[in-house]
């Protein structure tokens, strides 16, 4: 090797381990706490995906952006840490759009019915254009949304008798989330709906003052509810997806460096999210089969009868929500599905 190759090696080499040290050394970033709070327990994806998240940060940052996790709703529910975010009492938190749609009413759109067919569309529509515009729309209400973590395509579950024909949801007491749409779709099934938060879910089961409730695979395995519900039926009837957000307060108090570890950690957390989330689905399904769970299917023609009864109130949340919107959320999904 010549002197003339070997300096021209140190030199690369040194700009490469600058390059992975990463921004953080030569970049404005202070040391700064974040705490981030989330609904689910810390064996659920939602608590993996947070760990995560907090040791990607700390690695872009060079330990510099620490962020504290807080699972099982200790910082509040959803609602309430969305209000938390926008006061500028909580740095960050990862929710559902259900909720939000409090605030921006566009995020109903993810509560409409039968809309996404694979996790494939719903990634297509919530990293494209519609999905980011709405995250937009969190700014003027005090919110910096960053990615969509997959919360899954959601199933029934209960504690009186397997669901093969909507007529069987008649009588049962229902829990969904704080939602207009969610409502509207389980009461004209035959539910009696019941708003309530995720964190007085697990009691509300136990103490039968619901029946049942609907959530993803992986949620009705990580918090348990095979325990106090026997009975699974799967209808993939919404894809409801988690927003990260951060509070817009406590974000325009960054530097520019500093947002631009977070939003990469962030994005790093949605890939990795995602991948667990679709393969600890697999893995649940078994686990509650082992827990001895009824399980059925709804059959493809149920489903189609599903769809029609709730076509009004479709009907009354494309007006509301804006057919315009409803349009551009259709044709995306279109274009995914080819
Ligand atoms: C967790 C909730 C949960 C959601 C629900 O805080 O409320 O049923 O599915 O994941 O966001």
């Amino acid at each position: 090797m010549t002197i003339r190759f070997k300096t021209r090696l140190l030199v690369l080499a040194t700009a490469l381990s600058c390059a992975v040290a990463g921004v953080a050394a030569a970049a404005d970033v202070k040391p700064r706490l974040i705490r981030f709070g989330y609904g689910l327990n810390e064996e659920s994806v939602q608590g993996r995906a947070a760990r995560y998240l907090a040791q990607e940060l700390e690695k872009v940052s060079g330990g510099k952006l620490k962020m504290k996790t807080f699972g099982s709703a200790n910082l509040g529910s959803d609602e309430q840490m969305q209000g938390a975010l926008a006061g500028g009492a909580q740095e960050m938190m990862v929710g559902s759009t259900a909720p939000l749609a409090g605030m921006v009413k566009e995020f109903g759109v993810f509560d409409l019915p039968f809309l996404f067919n694979s996790e494939k569309e719903a990634d297509a529509v919530l990293d494209g254009q519609l999905g980011q515009d709405m995250l937009k729309k969190l700014e003027a209400k005090g919110l910096v949304g960053l990615v969509y973590w997959e919360n899954g395509f959601r199933n029934m579950t209960n504690s009186k008798r397997p669901i093969a024909r909507a007529e069987d949801l008649q009588g049962i007491k229902l829990r969904v989330m704080q939602n207009q749409i969610a409502l509207g779709v389980f009461n004209t099934l035959g539910a009696n709906a019941v708003p309530m938060p995720f964190s007085e879910l697990f009691t509300a089961l136990e103490t039968r003052t619901v029946d049942g409730q609907e959530n993803p695979i992986t949620t009705i395995q990580s918090s348990k509810f095979y325990e106090v519900q026997p009975f699974l039926t799967i209808t993939r009837h919404v894809y409801t997806p988690w927003v990260v957000m951060a509070s817009k307060k406590w974000w325009d108090t960054l530097s520019p460096d500093e947002q631009k570890l977070v939003r990469q950690a962030a994005e790093a957390s949605r890939d990795f999210e995602r991948k667990d989330s679709r393969a600890d689905s697999t893995k649940a399904m078994t686990t509650l089969e082992q827990a001895g769970m009824k399980i059925n299917t709804v059959s493809p023609e149920e489903v189609a009868r599903m769809r029609q009864k709730v076509q009004p109130v479709v009907d009354k949340y494309t007006q509301e929500l804006g057919p315009d919107l409803i349009k551009q959320l259709n044709d995306e999904i279109q274009k995914a599905r080819n």
